[in-house]
């Protein structure tokens, strides 16, 4: 079970699963969600309006579509208020309930990009910190997970993870 950090758009990757940075309504909006629902085509919202939404740190899991990547993991991340407002637990939850879904679905490899640290404003250092020591801990229950990408968009965050996997 390995890990490794990307810089790359995460709609281009051939693995059983990416994770998008959802909102609750589950309809799409803008970052890596507006280009998951366009690099995968209407086939994902169509799921996504049958599953009919999704709350804060949950996770659900549809078609990629036309993407190369065999599925996506929804998840929701928090939107950063100050810090005292649960937003770590919150995330955390998004890194395991998504792993969850994956085992429960037999993937075995799956990318997670940076969730929150765009439009909901999560700092970026600490929202690393919570997604890399989640899916640490969680190696160690989940067998059938061999690789988990973290893909970094912007050079702040690929330096912040290749830090921190290296620690
Ligand atoms: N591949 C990988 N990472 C990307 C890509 C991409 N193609 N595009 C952006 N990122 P954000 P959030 C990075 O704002 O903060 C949406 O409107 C980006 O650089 O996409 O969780 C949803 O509908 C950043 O590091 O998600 C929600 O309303 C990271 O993805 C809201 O934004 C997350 O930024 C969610 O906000």
């Amino acid at each position: 079970m390995k890990i490794e950090v990307l810089r790359e758009d995460i709609t281009t990757l051939d693995v059983d699963a990416i994770v998008n940075a959802a909102n609750k309504t589950l309809r799409g909006g803008g970052g890596v969600d507006g280009a998951i629902h366009r690099a995968g085509g209407k086939e994902i919202l169509e799921e996504c309006k049958k599953i009919g939404g999704c709350e804060t740190g949950e996770a659900v899991i549809t078609t990629a579509g036309k993407m190369p990547a065999h599925h996506v993991i929804h998840t929701v991340g928090p939107v950063w208020n100050g810090g005292e407002n649960n937003e770590d637990e919150l995330l955390q939850n998004c890194y395991k309930n998504s792993l969850q879904v994956a085992v429960e679905h037999d993937l075995k490899t799956i990318a997670f990009p940076n969730i929150s640290t765009g439009v909901y404003g999560f700092p970026k250092e600490r929202a690393a910190r919570v997604a890399v020591e989640t899916v640490e801990q969680k190696f160690g229950y989940k067998p059938s997970i061999e690789k988990v990408f973290f893909i970094c968009f912007d050079m702040e965050n690929y330096d912040l993870y290749e830090g921190m996997i290296k620690e």
